[in-house]
């Protein structure tokens, strides 16, 4: 596929792009949570209602990221390449809480949901990261209060992060790819329809099977990210030769 050089690409990815790192999606067969949905539990409301719950949740999802079988893929790795190799921009924004992208290498990452690596306290706004557990007992490093601390994470109903520099990424650019996601939630669901305004823009779709949007991709690539995504890398940067 032949792009300007000097090309913009947005990558945008979800829970997909982690599954063969191990960590669970949320509405494949793993995505259920003590029997609950994703969307029960990732909710202001769960949160008010049963903290500890909440915690379990996140701190089990967080204690992941240190086994050390947890680690990005060559789909995190291409992207990663892709950033270092391509002349233009390239822009990933993940609904990811993980860090696998950061650790794979890529710097230019936008995380629109937040991190399960950092917390916020509700009494002093104070953000930091926090890589151990969490209760409602924990006090606050920064003020002290206890059962005022959360993750760092865009619940359901809560306005995601860094919307209008995503919003400006997608107006200019020449490229939309969507890895792993199934479409499901917005406002990233929509992602692809401003794309679509832009006239010049290509749009592509990589997942097992087709998301919720797919009908608005220009293309569809099928099959595990892990191998459909480095050979998109291969593709792009050849095009430069
Ligand atoms: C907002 C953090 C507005 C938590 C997440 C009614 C009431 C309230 C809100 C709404 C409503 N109706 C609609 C909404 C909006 C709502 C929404 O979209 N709900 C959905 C469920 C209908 N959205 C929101 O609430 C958002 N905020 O709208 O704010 C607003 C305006 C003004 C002021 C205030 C607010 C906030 C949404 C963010 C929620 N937080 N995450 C956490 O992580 O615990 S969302 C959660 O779902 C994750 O971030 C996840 O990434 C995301 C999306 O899921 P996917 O990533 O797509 O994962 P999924 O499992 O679904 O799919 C995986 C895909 O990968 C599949 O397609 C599969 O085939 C594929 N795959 C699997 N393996 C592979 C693969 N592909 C390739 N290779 C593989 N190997």
């Amino acid at each position: 596929m032949l792009l300007p050089p000097t090309g913009s690409i947005v990558m945008l990815t979800g829970a997909g792009i982690s599954a063969e790192s191990g960590l669970a999606t949320f509405r494949g067969a793993g995505g259920l949570w003590e029997g609950r949905r994703a969307e029960d539990v990732a909710t202001p409301e769960a949160f008010a209602r049963d903290p500890g719950m909440v915690h379990r949740f996140y701190n089990q999802r967080r204690r992941q990221l240190h086994d050390p079988a947890i680690r990005p893929n060559a789909a995190h790795l291409a992207l990663a390449r892709l950033e270092a190799d391509w002349p233009g921009s390239v822009l990933v924004v993940t609904q990811n809480v993980d860090d696998l992208h950061e650790r794979a290498g890529s710097r230019a990452v936008l995380h629109m949901h937040g991190q399960i690596r950092r917390m916020r306290c509700t009494a002093c706004l104070e953000e930091r990261l926090w890589l151990g557990d969490l209760d409602t007992l924990t006090p606050c490093p920064a003020c002290g209060a206890t059962a005022s601390l959360r993750p760092a994470i865009v619940w359901f109903g809560e306005m995601p992060l860094e919307m209008e520099r995503i919003m400006a990424a997608l107006q200019s650019c020449d490229l939309f790819v969507a890895v792993g996601t199934s479409g499901h939630v917005y406002p990233a669901a929509g992602f692809v329809e401003v794309v679509r305004d832009v006239d010049r823009a290509h749009t592509i779709e990589v997942n097992l099977e087709p998301s919720a949007v797919r009908s608005a991709f220009a293309e569809c690539r099928v099959g595990p990210a892990g191998s459909v995504v480095p050979t998109l890398v291969d593709e792009l940067l050849a095009g430069l030769r």
